[in-house]
């Protein structure tokens, strides 16, 4: 199935298809509720950035996640992680367009949630793309790619988010999640949010970062944004990369989201400051 019609429509039929329907975008005051399935949010976040579209499959949108070799790993031995994103024709795709300013961002985290990464690979000419990338301790990873790139047929923008598990061999012995909070601490950081997180209703969710007691208001911009908001949902790691609001709102970093169902989700929130990008995560349960 290729993805057409307008990029709403477009995450609309993903969302369907993968039961991953977090409308993912800022919504400036006029958006209309995204309780109505016809009006969840278009991605263009006041106009400035694309954001990343929810996924959790090897393929979907005609498009394939193929790695070069099988994703096994030894605990903590850094090898080149290579893999090519294959078109309806079976072909290496070439053409990505940049979101916040990379080709594909990668994400990488545990099935219990932990050891979050997140990485930029590099592509070479003829579509294959490599990236070092060393898995800590034993159990299975899931990794994300997650890009947009053109349609074939209709040149019209497909964002997606494939993914595919890598295997560290040994014994597993899975980290509990740790429970809902709304502080979390991050390289000596404290960061906390405000709003709540529904199912199906998109709301504001505002992140504070906090340096000895006092409010950092001066975030620096990081891949063109100030804040990534990567939420992943306990039990079958479905993924949306969110992005705020352009400009900060008081010093804070304010994003738009809906959960596609209740349940129990983990959000890993990036922020740069003193030009190093630091991540504070939190376990929301959402009703
Ligand atoms: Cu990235």
């Amino acid at each position: 199935m290729v993805l057409k019609g307008p990029f709403v429509a477009a995450g609309l039929v993903a969302a369907l298809l993968l039961g991953f329907g977090i409308a993912r975008a800022t919504a400036p005051a006029a958006t209309p509720a995204a309780s109505d399935p016809t009006t969840i949010p278009s991605h263009s976040h006041g106009g400035a950035t694309l954001g990343d579209l929810g996924g959790f499959s090897l393929s979907a949108g005609g498009f394939t996640l193929a790695p070069a070799a099988p994703p096994t790993f030894e605990a903590g031995v850094q090898r080149p992680f290579a893999f090519r994103i294959l078109g309806v024709d079976g072909k290496a795709v070439t053409k990505f367009i940049p979101t916040h300013d990379k080709l594909l961002h990668f994400i990488v985290v545990k099935h219990d949630l932990s050891g979050f990464q997140h990485l930029h690979p590099e592509m070479a000419a003829d579509g294959t793309w490599s990236i070092p990338l060393t898995l800590p301790s034993p159990g299975i990873w899931r990794l994300y790619t997650d890009f947009v790139t053109p349609d074939p047929a209709t040149g019209q923008q497909v964002p997606l988010a494939l993914s595919i598990d890598a295997t560290v061999a040994g014994a597993y012995t899975p980290l509990a999640l740790a429970p809902a909070a709304r502080t979390a601490e991050a390289d000596g950081f404290t960061v906390t949010y405000e709003g709540t997180v529904k199912a199906n209703a998109t709301q504001p969710l505002t992140f504070r970062v906090f340096f000895g007691g006092s409010p950092v208001t001066d975030l620096e911009k990081y891949l063109a944004a100030y804040g990534h908001l990567v939420v992943i949902r306990d039990g079958d790691l479905g993924y949306l990369h969110v992005h705020p609001e352009d400009q900060l709102v008081g010093g804070a970093v304010k994003f738009w989201l809906s959960a596609p169902s209740p349940g129990r989700y983990r959000m890993f929130f990036e922020f740069q400051k003193g030009g190093a990008v630091h991540r504070a995560e939190f376990t929301v349960d959402v009703q």
